[in-house]
């Protein structure tokens, strides 16, 4: 008998092989519980929090078994009994507590902490709904609410609970929690997902994302980033963020006093790394807890929290910054209003003239960011270009007045989820060729030396090949799409945004649609996909959605050009999409408009997996660049300094591009007949208008270079051999992207924990 026939008859008194798949699911729950059970947590008298309104944590069955080292045992297992272990998983609803970038920078970084042996977990909140769930309907995102919680998973309730005191009631929190477990470790941390009782799904409006934003009581924990477009909805962010800080606060100081903790040397025993602005109330909420409760002077409060505190900061965009008005701070918590009062009056005496460093400004709003930077110990960008922009320019009066407090740490990805687990074809190339250490240390450069071998990279083709068919597959499943998999995968995946430029992509597709149709067909034929979700208040975004969509159904139906270019969105892109995306891509795009992008991290998920980069030089971007050389990306754009040079001097003129013979003809293609037939046309027009006049992200500005350089990399693909081996040699250089690397960087320069070993 194996391991699981053994727990099918305790559980099921049935054997293994009469199962249902979603009772083999509980039996893999179970038996990931019962190993998570006998291992202790990491500890050690310094612990880290990872404070983040997001966790985009993916599913988590096949990486928990991954990392206990017990996969491929497990997967015979389940084979022997006639189960596929993909399909089990299908079982597994993927947790959607995130919304992008940031957030699975934050499960990338809680696996780390757990790989390296690091005491150190993750706060959060348990959002019944996450982020919503996208469909298309007449080439339209529509929206349906998350019930990812609806099922058996891995979320362990714990006995405990705090009261979080709001101004017109006081709300009693319930601690969930996940178990992190490191990849083979004998201990592990955990993500600790903070709820509340009294949250009621059924004031959710039938079939939509709507709902009262003013009872607190019901819709706390409902959805991440539930619409702020108005006061009520602004406010319940700040009741949101306040909540998860005081739990979290609460918590952190509970567990330091256990440690051991006299409260006055808490900074020896906690440091708390807060993602972005939204968890930047745990300043005032410590301050309030350490004088309150635990009876310090506010000084020494304030001195104790300024050591604990450390930030990361995202983005340059001015709308990610995040301000609040005192009086909606008030009316969720006077006394951290009161707090924030204090700390801005010091500020003013510090800095008197300094308009720029002040906490609160004269609309009586109250910038995070300076919360967490005057009263922190640390600020840190997430590349090298994003530090240098906050040095030189978004953040450069507080690097003046703190030029030591400044860190440059770029972002990574766990390979452990985004190679191991996403790529196991590739992985167990890697194993033959280069051997097994990369998994330890992440080291692929071994793989330099096979750049030149037919053999190493014809497998690597093969590998590709495959993918393309598991794309396929996927995509066949998911939205009963059909793909060419002897065809250019070329893939944009991430949030839409402008600044990403997906706008500009689409402007490409116009421009190759009628280049087809005028008789110059691909030798190769090309799909373009896209997949990602506009937020609901951001109505250009889902105009580009939109125009995207009609293209992608126009050229479908064009018998012309479809052999030749097929465009796809992928519905609802998430964590397990993902997957399939960076494992079958040939082409990565990267081309958000320079300096905008603060680092991203799918650039680095293609990378690995052996697609080849087409970037301007923005974020991680460079550095990837760096890592492989100019031969192995494709580079095009005007460069960071001179985007940052337009803006301050207001010196972009979208219609002077748009006048362009070459350019104007894509951009009213948009209000074509042919596209007003299939598609909405007030979406198209709206677009059209704001291309022309605003074109706040400058898509114009390097469309020329965008389309010169597609078409030469569509020509290098040619070259099969010559192609594959650039793929190779993004993959060999890879290894500084994993976010082993930026653990350790975080912990020597910020945090100084103890590994616990
Ligand atoms: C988000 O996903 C990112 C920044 C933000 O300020 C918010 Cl609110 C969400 C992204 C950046 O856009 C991306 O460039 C970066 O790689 C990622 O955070 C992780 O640092």
């Amino acid at each position: 008998m194996t391991q699981l026939d053994t727990l099918a008859q305790d559980k099921f008194n049935r054997d293994l092989a009469d199962l249902e798949q979603p009772e083999v699911y509980k039996l893999l729950l179970d038996l990931i519980a019962k190993k998570v059970d006998q291992m202790p947590l990491f500890s050690g008298k310094k612990k880290i929090y990872y404070f983040s309104a997001e966790f985009l944590i993916g599913k988590l069955l096949s990486n928990n078994l991954l990392n206990l080292g017990i996969y491929d045992q497990v997967k015979a297992e389940l084979d022997q009994a006639g189960f596929n272990i993909e399909e089990i998983e299908d079982e597994e609803n993927e947790p959607s507590l995130g919304n992008g970038g940031l957030g699975r920078l934050a499960a990338c970084f809680i696996d780390s902490i757990a790989s390296l042996g690091l005491p150190g977990d993750g706060v959060g909140l348990n959002y019944h709904f996450g982020l919503f769930q996208q469909y298309f309907e007449d080439n339209q995102q529509q929206y349906r609410p998350d019930t990812w919680l609806d099922q058996e998973n891995f979320l362990k309730k714990s006995d405990k609970h705090f009261q979080v005191p709001f101004k017109d009631f006081t709300l009693t929190s319930s601690l969930y929690d996940i178990a992190v477990l490191g990849y083979q470790q004998d201990k592990h941390n955990r993500l600790r997902l903070f709820d509340l009782d009294t949250v009621d799904s059924s004031i959710i409006e039938d079939g939509s994302i709507s709902f009262d934003k003013t009872d607190i009581e019901k819709n706390l924990t409902l959805f991440l980033y539930p619409d702020d477009s108005d006061a009520d909805g602004e406010k319940l962010r700040i009741y949101q963020q306040y909540f998860m800080v005081s739990n979290g606060a609460q918590l952190l100081i509970q567990e330091a006093i256990e440690r051991g903790s006299n409260i006055h040397d808490l900074a020896d025993y906690a440091v708390v790394q807060i993602n972005d602005t939204h968890p930047t109330l745990i300043i005032p909420e410590l301050i309030r807890l350490l004088t309150t409760d635990h009876g310090l002077d506010f000084m020494e409060a304030v001195k104790i929290t300024s050591q604990m505190v450390a930030f990361t900061n995202h983005t340059i965009l001015a709308e990610a910054l995040e301000t609040w008005p005192m009086n909606y701070l008030e009316s969720v918590s006077p006394e951290i209003a009161d707090i924030i009062r204090k700390l801005d009056s010091i500020i003013k005496e510090s800095y008197p003239n300094q308009a720029s460093v002040q906490i609160i400004d004269e609309n009586d709003t109250a910038h995070m960011a300076s919360i967490a930077i005057h009263f922190g110990f640390s600020t840190n960008g997430v590349s090298q270009l994003h530090t240098d922009i906050l040095k030189q320019s978004t953040l450069k009066d507080f690097y003046e007045l703190y030029p030591d407090e400044f860190h440059g740490l770029t972002n990574g990805i766990t390979f452990r989820r985004w190679l191991m687990d996403a790529n196991p074809e590739l992985s167990a190339l890697l194993d033959r060729v280069i051997g097994e250490e990369w998994r330890q240390d992440s080291d692929l450069s071994e793989l330099m030396n096979y750049q030149e071998d037919d053999q190493v990279l014809s497998e690597f083709s093969q590998v590709k090949h495959a993918n393309k068919e598991a794309l396929a597959h996927f995509l066949q499943d998911h939205q009963g799409v059909s793909i060419n998999t002897d065809s250019i995968v070329d893939v944009q995946v991430k949030r839409i945004h402008e600044y990403k430029r997906q706008q500009m992509l689409a402007l490409y597709i116009i421009h190759k649609y009628h280049d087809i149709k005028a008789g110059n067909k691909p030798e190769t034929p090309i799909t373009i996909i896209f997949g990602g979700k506009a937020a609901p208040a951001y109505t250009i975004a889902q105009d580009i959605i939109h125009l995207i969509l009609s293209l992608s159904e126009l050229i479908a139906n064009d018998p012309e050009v479809s052999d030749y270019l097929q465009v796809v969105f992928v519905e609802n892109y998430n964590v397990t999409a993902a997957r399939y995306l960076f494992t079958a891509a040939d082409i990565s795009e990267q081309i958000s408009l320079a300096s905008k992008e603060a680092s991203g991290t799918g650039n680095m998920k293609f990378m690995v997996n052996g697609a080849v980069t087409l970037m301007t030089l923005d974020g991680a971007n460079v550095e990837i660049a760096d890592r492989v050389g100019q031969d192995n990306v494709y580079i095009f754009g005007k460069e960071a300094q001179e985007i940052v040079r337009l803006y301050d001097e207001e010196d972009y003129v979208a219609r002077d591009y748009y006048e362009q013979a070459a350019i104007k003809p894509l951009v009213d293609f948009i209000v074509s007949d042919e596209l007003l037939a299939i598609g909405n046309s007030e979406r198209l027009n709206r677009l059209h208008q704001d291309m022309i006049n605003k074109d706040y992200f400058m898509a114009l500005i390097d469309l020329e270079e965008f389309i010169a350089i597609k078409e030469k990399m569509y020509a290098d693909y040619q070259d099969e051999k010559a192609w594959r081996k650039k793929g190779l040699i993004n993959t060999a250089q890879a290894g500084f992207f994993s976010s082993d690397r930026v653990i350790n960087e975080y912990n020597d320069q910020i945090w100084h924990v103890q590994v616990d070993d």
